[in-house]
């Protein structure tokens, strides 16, 4: 059990359900665009090592399931780190060919404006049956068919790759190279068709505040990706704030899944995306952990039953910048960013700055590293910036959440402060 109850208080919250909540805005207006695709949303949060991993084809030694990157509850259960979870269970029903799951995941992971420990996907999944095509078409012709009933798009996609590539992003064995060009497409064109669905909304959105409104021009791009339950994968990137920003992760389901859950003659393809990195873009939210906020001035902002309206900020608070620079314990080898060394992850502080300092925390970075020439031992310096989002900090309060911090570092983590 590594799983701190700050986390655990998180599971009641289901903001995806809230009603007026912008990730709920956010997941009704996807599921606007899947017509006829069934929706799943209140699947339990707690599942077993096999749901979350075995059943997805997880290598035993796969990075995710490390106790640095997963919230356990013991060693075969686990908050759901993806929606992905669900994806076997959900075909093996076999009761309609496309689905919808939307639900809140856990990872320990970096504290950022875009990374929080619990987040919000929405899985997509369609497939079709290779048995039952009629015997004067084929299954390739007829997906085209359906990648024809979804509407069309004047958007410029970045999308330089070919569908398979037999090293990066390979077919596999159990398809044909034709269905697979028609199921990429049928999945691209999906998802495109959402993405320009957000961005229409976000254009036409009032503002409310006087915030100047974000009019880059859309630009998105396909890349390929990698993920063991899916061949050839692909990740969608928007531009946001002067950066690509990654919102989805998708490709052709594996055909050892769809096996395993009793319907071998069905192919097709699955996508999770970030709830609220979607939500960001269509509301102009600016950081993620707005979303927890059960501050009136921002959840009174957000209404299912009024058009779309861009988040007005409430004015912007003090940032305070503080570094903690300790030794690793001796024998600990050292730390690379995002690495394991030894018995040091980074996750490890950053989940502690969240426990201590918690949503006070905006932001956590390595800002220097180095090994004594001598003694061998490795130092670290993070630096933390302090803000709220509701109100300045005074300078005893961040002094006091600092040192605080410091100290459950040492006790937690055995490193040494210099
Ligand atoms: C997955 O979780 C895969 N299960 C997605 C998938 C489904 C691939 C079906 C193929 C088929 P990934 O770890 O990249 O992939 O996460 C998916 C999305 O979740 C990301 O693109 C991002 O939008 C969002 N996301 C990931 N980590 C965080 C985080 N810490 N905070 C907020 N959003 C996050
Ligand atoms: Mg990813």
């Amino acid at each position: 059990m590594n799983t701190p109850p700050s986390i655990l208080s998180a599971l009641k919250k289901r903001l995806h359900l809230q009603p007026d909540h912008p990730l709920a805005i956010t997941r009704q207006l996807i599921e606007s665009r899947f017509p006829g695709y069934a929706y799943h949303n209140a699947l339990f949060p707690i599942v077993t090592t096999h749901q979350n991993f075995d059943s997805l084809g997880f290598p035993p030694d796969h990075p995710g399931r490390s106790r640095t990157d997963t919230y356990y509850i013991n060693s075969k259960t686990v908050l759901r780190t993806h929606t992905s979870a669900h994806q076997a269970d959900t075909f093996r029903a076999n009761a309609t060919p496309g689905y919808l799951i939307s639900a809140d995941v856990y990872r320990r992971d970096a504290v950022d404006r875009s990374h929080y420990p619990v987040f919000h996907q929405m899985e997509g999944a369609m497939t079709w049956d290779r048995t039952t095509v009629p015997t004067n078409s084929t299954l390739a012709a007829q997906i085209w068919a359906d990648v024809a009933k979804i509407p069309s798009h004047d958007l410029t996609v970045q999308d330089p790759n070919p569908t398979i590539d037999a090293d990066r992003n390979p077919l596999q064995p159990e398809h044909a190279a034709a269905e697979v060009e028609a199921v990429a497409a049928h999945l691209k064109r999906s998802l495109e068709d959402v993405v320009v669905a957000i961005f229409s909304a976000a254009r036409a959105a009032t503002t409310a505040g006087g915030e100047a409104p974000a009019d880059e021009p859309l630009q998105i791009r396909w890349v390929e990706a990698y993920f063991p339950f899916t061949s050839p994968s692909w990740e969608l990137e928007v531009f946001w704030q002067g950066e690509w920003l990654e919102v989805l992760g998708c490709g052709v389901v594996r055909h050892s899944i769809l096996a395993n859950a009793g319907v071998p003659s069905r192919i097709g393809w699955a996508f999770g995306l970030g709830l609220e990195r979607i939500a960001m873009l269509l509301f102009s939210i600016p950081d993620i952990r707005l979303f927890w906020s059960e501050d009136a001035r921002f959840l009174s902002q957000f209404s299912a039953s009024k058009p779309i309206a861009r988040f007005a900020r409430f004015s912007k608070f003090p940032a305070c910048f503080k570094d903690m620079s300790f030794w690793l314990p001796a024998g600990v080898g050292g730390n690379s960013a995002g690495g394991q060394v030894g018995g040091f992850h980074e996750n490890d502080v950053m989940e502690l700055v969240r426990e201590v300092a918690g949503d006070l925390a905006e932001d956590v970075r390595l800002v220097d590293e180095f090994t004594h020439p001598k003694t061998g031992r490795r130092s670290c310096c993070y630096r933390v910036n302090y803000r709220s989002l509701e109100r300045t900090l005074t300078n005893e309060e961040t002094n006091r959440l600092h040192e605080k911090l410091r100290g459950t570092l040492v006790e937690r983590l055995g490193v040494e402060l210099r």
